[in-house]
């Protein structure tokens, strides 16, 4: 067997040789998910969160066939302006490193990362799931098979509402990945912090997710829990007024016959345009919260490890 290709940046070596608590980020939100500039500013604001809350962070990406396990700003800066990166998930992820290429890793492809790294917790904005008409098309998000199996705890703002959340919260059920909320009975909605549907499970405190993760290992399951942290209030947009501005987009995605990879980075680009920019303030809130919170769980896992 070859050894996997994988480096980690100073300050998570640093990290790890230390023992402190550590965040996986991932990329495809900065290549895929944002417009430049404003895709890297987040993406060094989110790592200074997840400092101030008392983790080291490690932004994910394959660069030149390398798994890298945090970037320094000069790596961070290249992959936000680049335009020929690969949107890589579970799939893709090792033809990528063989090729010696550059991706960008999605939710899947960031967890076997992270797995690899030994990193127990990562933050995103949303993750990927059942999209609308997935009865023709068969477009579900290989995120939800990877929650399944890969045991990383995921903290988003609920599955993006370009998507069908009740058939995505149905499969997720199915596929036995524990799906908590925080602070609230509802699952949130990622740009809103309600969906209109009952949230499966509940755990406020940042320990008891940990506590949870804790006894799903000692039960000897496979798979990661999925935590849904809604937008904080000031931020949010209500869905009723976000709800025909993602059905112009999915018309729009329908009549120009964007298909597979290309869906979710074409409804999240639209939805920016529709709404002048604010929807992409609101993503860049809710991800700096899943930040925070997914520091305070890593930072809980130390004390309910051994
Ligand atoms: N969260 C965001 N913006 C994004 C994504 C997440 O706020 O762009 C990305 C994640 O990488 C996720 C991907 O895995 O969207 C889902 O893509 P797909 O629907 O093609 O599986
Ligand atoms: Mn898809």
């Amino acid at each position: 067997m070859i050894d996997l290709p994988l480096t980690f940046s100073a300050e998570v070596t640093e990290a790890r040789a230390a023992g402190r608590p550590l965040v996986a980020l991932e990329s495809t939100i900065i290549t895929h998910g944002m417009p430049y500039p404003q895709n890297v500013e987040t993406a060094r604001q989110v790592e200074q969160d997840v400092r101030e809350a008392g983790a080291t962070p490690a932004t994910i990406a394959i660069l030149d066939g390398t798994l890298h396990i945090g970037l320094d700003d000069a790596q961070l800066t290249a992959l936000a302006q680049a335009t020929d990166v690969m949107k890589v998930s579970r799939a893709d992820m090792a033809v990528c490193m063989a090729g010696g290429r550059t991706g960008a890793t999605t939710v899947a492809a960031t967890m076997i990362a992270a797995r690899a790294a030994g990193i127990e917790v990562f933050a995103t904005g949303g993750i990927g799931g059942v999209h609308r008409g997935a009865e023709d098309s068969f477009d579900i998000s290989a995120d939800l098979q990877e929650l399944a199996r890969t045991a990383v705890t995921v903290v988003c703002a609920g599955p993006k509402a370009i998507l069908d959340v009740p058939k995505t919260l149905e499969v997720l059920e199915t596929l036995g990945v524990p799906v908590i909320a925080v602070g609230q009975d509802e699952v949130p909605a990622f740009w809103s912090r309600l969906s209109g549907l009952p949230a499966p499970l509940r755990i406020d405190a940042p320990a008891g997710i940990a506590a949870a993760m804790r006894m799903r290992t000692a039960l000897g399951l496979d798979g990661g829990h999925l935590v849904v942290n809604p937008i904080p209030a000031g931020d949010e947009i209500p869905a009723d007024t976000l709800a025909p501005v993602i059905a112009r987009a999915l018309d729009e995605a329908e009549a120009q016959g964007i298909a597979a990879k290309a869906v979710t980075p074409f409804l999240l680009q639209r939805i920016f345009e529709l709404t002048d920019g604010a929807s992409l303030t609101a993503n860049i809130a809710l991800v700096r919260s899943n930040a925070r919170l997914a520091a305070r769980i890593a930072a809980n896992l130390g004390s309910a490890a051994a």
